[in-house]
């Protein structure tokens, strides 16, 4: 039950995340972006990899980190599927 059909992916850096709950409350504010489907968190590195139906809003994506406490350092470091590096 863990296949997921992301047209296009994203990874995110995030500061401020110490423990599973901070995992939690960023899992659950970025899927609530619309078209997002599936928001991975590595605790570890503070990458957060975000799928999605159809090209993602970073804005958005950010916005949702804040919105959970947290904050974006970079932009995505990779995208893959129906969007390019200079398409955005
Ligand atoms: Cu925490």
């Amino acid at each position: 039950m863990s296949a997921t059909t992301s047209t296009v992916t994203a990874t995110y850096t995030v500061t401020g995340m110490t423990c599973g709950h901070c995992v939690s409350s960023v899992t659950d504010e970025v899927t609530k972006v619309p078209g997002v489907r599936s928001v991975d968190v590595d605790l570890a590195t503070g990458q957060v990899t975000v799928g999605a139906d159809g090209p993602l809003d970073d804005t958005a994506v950010a916005a949702a980190v804040e919105e959970a406490g947290y904050t974006v350092t970079s932009a995505p470091k990779e995208r893959s599927g129906s969007c390019c590096g200079t398409c955005h």
